[in-house]
Formats: structure tokens, sequence, C-alpha cells
């Protein structure tokens, strides 16, 4: 399988973000993408390839203009408002109930844009984001040309980003992205999401759509980050009803219970008959994750891998989450080799 890479993500590195009502150290590090990288290239899983360049259109067929330009320049507008700082674009307010949304200021932007201050906007965000688009449309291109899969090594990751707001180390949303790429193509692509956290960016993106099936194993919001959608109640609206899965899953859910909740995600799949099997490949379900609370082991990831082949559809694997960086590599190329050899 291709694994589309570019060291341009090195670009965005945070130092810190805020979280539990205090500054601590980023968990969404350069490093995560390093060590992959490093692991696909010592199992021989395939050729890693630079991505060719995409335009805009394609990042527009899914984000609003404002916001993307807003990217573009926040981090800029942001050392123009605070010469003196040397700290990373942070929102410290929010157009809640009863505020109205402005544009005006970038703390305005800011607050009108994001939804939540885990992710800093640094120097090299925007180029890491833009390259990450790139990526996964490399990716997409070359299952459009016949391959049977491909991994598109992102980050940052994407699947919190809806089309105007940024989040949960998101700022892009890559499988829409991609996903979108492939409607535009006549193709019918549906969109298996297993990062921990529920993709609230993804399910909004698509939500009042039947082209695109978005089906998602996370943990419960009701515990879990994004704390706001991802219940089991959301079937889609409009067009999309029915075109929206969520399989919330209780704290400390290890491989058994995780199986079962996939068969049920592989039916829908199965029915829905993709022409396209988009996966947003987070792997943060790992027992040791330091942010999160599943017990997938390592090897489990190689079941993972071989159940997401015996569907029979082209793949897209993009990355997501992931953060026990002693173990991201190799359950990661467990899934691709499970994948490649099921
Ligand atoms: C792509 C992705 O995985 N984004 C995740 C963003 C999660 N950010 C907030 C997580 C808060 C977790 N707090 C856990 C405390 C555990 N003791
Ligand atoms: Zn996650």
């Amino acid at each position: 399988m291709k694994t589309f890479y570019s060291p341009v993500h090195l670009a965005h590195a945070p130092a810190q973000e805020f979280e539990m009502g205090r500054m601590g150290p980023a968990v969404e590090v350069p490093e995560r993408v390093e060590r992959v990288r490093a692991e696909v290239e010592a199992r021989k899983l395939g050729p890693i390839l630079p991505p060719a360049e995409f335009p805009d259109d394609a990042i527009l067929r899914i984000h609003d203009a404002k916001f993307v330009s807003f990217l573009t320049t926040a981090h800029a507008d942001w050392r123009a408002r605070y010469p003196k700082s040397t700290v990373d674009a942070i929102p410290s307010v929010w157009p809640a109930r009863g505020l109205r949304i402005s544009h005006a200021d970038i703390e305005s932007r800011l607050g009108a844009y994001a939804f939540d201050t885990a992710t800093p906007i640094t120097r090299g965000t925007w180029e890491a984001t833009r390259t990450g688009a790139n990526i996964v449309l490399s990716a997409a291109q070359c299952i459009h040309e016949g391959e049977r899969a491909a991994f598109a090594l992102t980050r940052p990751p994407g699947h919190h980003a809806s089309a105007e707001m940024f989040g949960g180390y998101c700022y892009l949303n890559n499988v829409a992205i991609a996903a979108q790429w492939f409607v535009d193509r006549g193709l019918r692509p549906a969109v298996l999401d297993v990062d921990y956290h529920h993709g609230n960016g993804t399910q909004a993106i698509f939500y009042a759509r039947g082209d695109v099936l978005f089906v998602s194993l996370h943990a419960d919001p009701s515990f879990a980050y994004p704390h706001f959608l991802g219940f089991a109640d959301e079937p889609g609206e409009n067009a999309g009803e029915g075109f929206n899965l969520n399989l919330p899953l209780p704290r400390g859910t290890a491989w058994p219970a995780y199986a079962e909740a996939l068969a049920k995600a592989i039916t829908r799949l199965r029915d829905f008959a993709p022409d396209v099997l988009l996966v947003s490949l987070g792997l943060d379900t790992f027992e040791d994750d330091p942010i999160c609370r599943f017990r997938i082991r390592r090897e489990d990831y190689l079941r993972l891998g071989e159940t997401l082949a015996r569907l029979g559809t082209p793949t897209l694997f993009a990355f997501e989450g992931g953060y026990n960086l002693d173990a991201l590599a190799e359950i990661t190329a467990n899934v691709l080799e499970g994948f490649a050899s099921g």
C-alpha cells in the first residue's frame, strides 16, 4: 500500500494546549507522524510518496470560504494584535447563547470559529494543514486510479473540524474533503471513523446528505470528548436520515465488545455498498493511550485491519488521533498489515 507523507507537518508543533483548567504539554505532536513513517519504512509496508498539489476548490467544496481565509491569516493576525506575545493563538471568549457572532477582530474570529481551547494556531499550522489536504487528496487520486488501498499519513488530524469550526486538534476535515472529491467524480463513499473520539466534524458535514454514509465507533460522549455530539440517537436528517450511525461505547471497552460494534458497523457499510471506504484511522483506542480509556491491544489492530479488508472495498486510511508515542507506530502498522494480509 502506498503511504503519502510530507515533512511540512513538522511546521505545526504546538508547545502547549489549554485543558482541564490549565496549560499543559501538547499531545498532538510531530513525533507521532515521524514514528509512524519510520515504522512503515522498517516493516516495508510500501512506498512513501510526497503529495501532489491540489487546488483550493477541493477544500472549498467542504469548508466555508471565510473560515478558510481566517485559517490562512489567523496566526499573523494574532501576532499583529499581540506583538510582544510569544504564545500561540487560542480563543478565550465565544459567541455563546445571547451573544452575537462577529468577525471584526482576531479575538472575535477565534471565538466564532473555534469550539475548544486545545487547538492552538501556530505559525506553521496553516502550511501543515493545507499540505494535509494535498496528502489525503493524493491518496484519493491513487485509489481512483485503481489502487486497492492508500494511507494518508496526515497531521494535524481532521475529523473534529466541521465546515466552519476547528477544534480537537483539527483544522480542515481531511476525510470529508476526500469523500467529496470522490462524490464529485460520481462515486459513493462511506466513512468509517474508528478514532476513540466521535468525529463530530465529519458527522456535521454529511448529516443532511444521503450520498455519503458516516459510521462511527467511539467513546460515549456522555463521558468523553467532544461531549456535545456522537450520541446513539443521531440518525441523520432530511435526505441524510438513516445515513449516520453512531455506536458509542463505554469506558474500558476491550476487543470483544469492540468487535461486536465493529460487526454492526460492517453490516451497515455492506448494506450501503460504497464504491470507496474512507477510514478515519485514530489509534487512541489503545489500552495505554495517555488521554483515552479503551483497552484495545496491540494484536487487536491486526484483526481490525483484516476485518476491514473483508469488505472488499477500495479503502483510504486517513491518520487521525493516537497519542501513545511508544505504541503508535506499531499499532498503526498493524492495521495496515492486517488489511494487506486480509
Ligand atoms: C483527533 C483527536 O483525537 N482529537 C482529540 C482531542 C481531545 N482533546 C481533549 C481531550 C480531553 C481528554 N481529557 C482526558 C483526561 C484523561 N485523564
Ligand atoms: Zn481521538
